[in-house]
């Protein structure tokens, strides 16, 4: 997506995509084969997965928010589960349905620290239990121009920040990515600084929108999607919300992160969707919603904000967002 010497960054590699390859249509069918089967299964508690997995389509009991939905018709499960940006298992959006079956979540535990007054190690299974999961369907907006309507389940990053009493000198917030080259093939190839790391101010990290998740339609997450736990930030472009994290470190500094490291005139480090401050090679005016992808329909306005203006404007009142991108 966001290579530059690659013909996917330059518009072409979205005309392509409206075409739906063979391949990708077989992928999603044995999407849609195991997202069938984990709608008939039952409520499983952390207990009944598999000793070394969350076991793929097991449910998750979650109350739905109504602070936090959208009117957009949600994006197909299959869509959700099959177009995937996660480098760690491969640069092509089909790659991650198709590799990371070879990414172990469990055990799996994520290390709280840096400038806290309460450091922890949480297990995946403590971080399921720390606050009610709740279902949020939240815009999406990819850098590269298109969009998704997901119904993520998880609880405001909040919840975990109260807890470990940031310090005063606590002003960042790193989400660092697991990075195992013997379950992550993509790691072969050094097009990124890994592990991939994301970071927010501590006002964002703290914002209710800014969703631990560990679900999307009411089941675990499916590995592509960033199993078992990521961050998602519904106003920020797609990359600022990181997958399978391990880490969660509080810092002074604002910390470096991968996607501005590899190309810091293109990704910045706030990325808010803004419709407004074009990409040096592309516009970001419009988009394309993954599944309305026909030649014939009409890309969709991008919002300001991705349409959370209301919710976040003033954590950028009397910045310059053409400097701040
Ligand atoms: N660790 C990691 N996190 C990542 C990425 C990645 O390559 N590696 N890609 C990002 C990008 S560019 C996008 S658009 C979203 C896509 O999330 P989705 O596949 O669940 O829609 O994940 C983000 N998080
Ligand atoms: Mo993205």
């Amino acid at each position: 997506m966001l290579i530059k010497s690659s013909r996917r960054l330059d518009g072409s590699d979205i005309a392509a995509s409206e075409v739906t390859p063979r391949r990708v249509f077989e992928r999603r069918r044995h999407v849609l084969r195991a997202a069938g089967a984990g709608a008939a299964g039952l409520v499983f508690g952390p207990r009944a997965f598999a000793a070394n997995d969350a076991a793929e389509g097991a449910k998750l009991a979650a109350t739905p928010n109504p602070a936090f939905q959208v009117a957009d018709k949600p994006t197909a499960f299959k869509d959700i589960t099959s177009y995937n940006n996660f480098y760690e298992f491969g640069t092509d959006k089909g790659d991650p349905v198709q590799n990371a079956h070879t990414l172990q979540t469990r055990p799996w535990t994520v290390s709280v620290e840096g400038e806290v007054h309460q450091p922890k190690i949480y297990s995946i299974d403590d971080l399921l239990k720390l606050a009610p999961l709740e279902e949020r369907t939240y815009r999406m907006r990819c850098v590269e121009g298109w969009s998704m309507v997901i119904p993520w389940v998880g609880y405001s990053l909040a919840e975990i920040i109260k807890r470990a009493q940031p310090t005063a000198n606590a002003k960042y917030v790193e989400f660092v990515t697991l990075a195992d080259p013997r379950q992550m093939p993509g790691l072969a190839s050094k097009i990124l600084d890994w592990p991939y790391r994301e970071g927010l101010r501590i006002d964002e990290a703290m914002h209710p929108l800014t969703l631990l998740t560990v679900g999307l339609y009411g089941q675990v997450l499916p590995k592509q999607d960033g199993a078992p736990v990521r961050i998602v930030v519904p106003w920020k472009y797609g990359f600022k919300s990181a997958k399978s994290i391990v880490k969660i470190r509080f810092v002074e500094k604002a910390p470096a992160t991968s996607w501005n490291t590899y190309a810091s005139d293109e990704y910045g480090f706030y990325s808010n969707v803004n419709p407004n401050v074009d990409h040096p090679r592309w516009s970001q005016a419009t988009e394309r919603r993954i599944g309305e992808d026909g030649f014939f329909s009409p890309k969709r306005p991008t919002l300001m904000f991705n349409g959370y203006g209301d919710q976040v404007a003033s954590l950028y009142q009397g910045m310059d967002l053409k400097k701040f991108y």
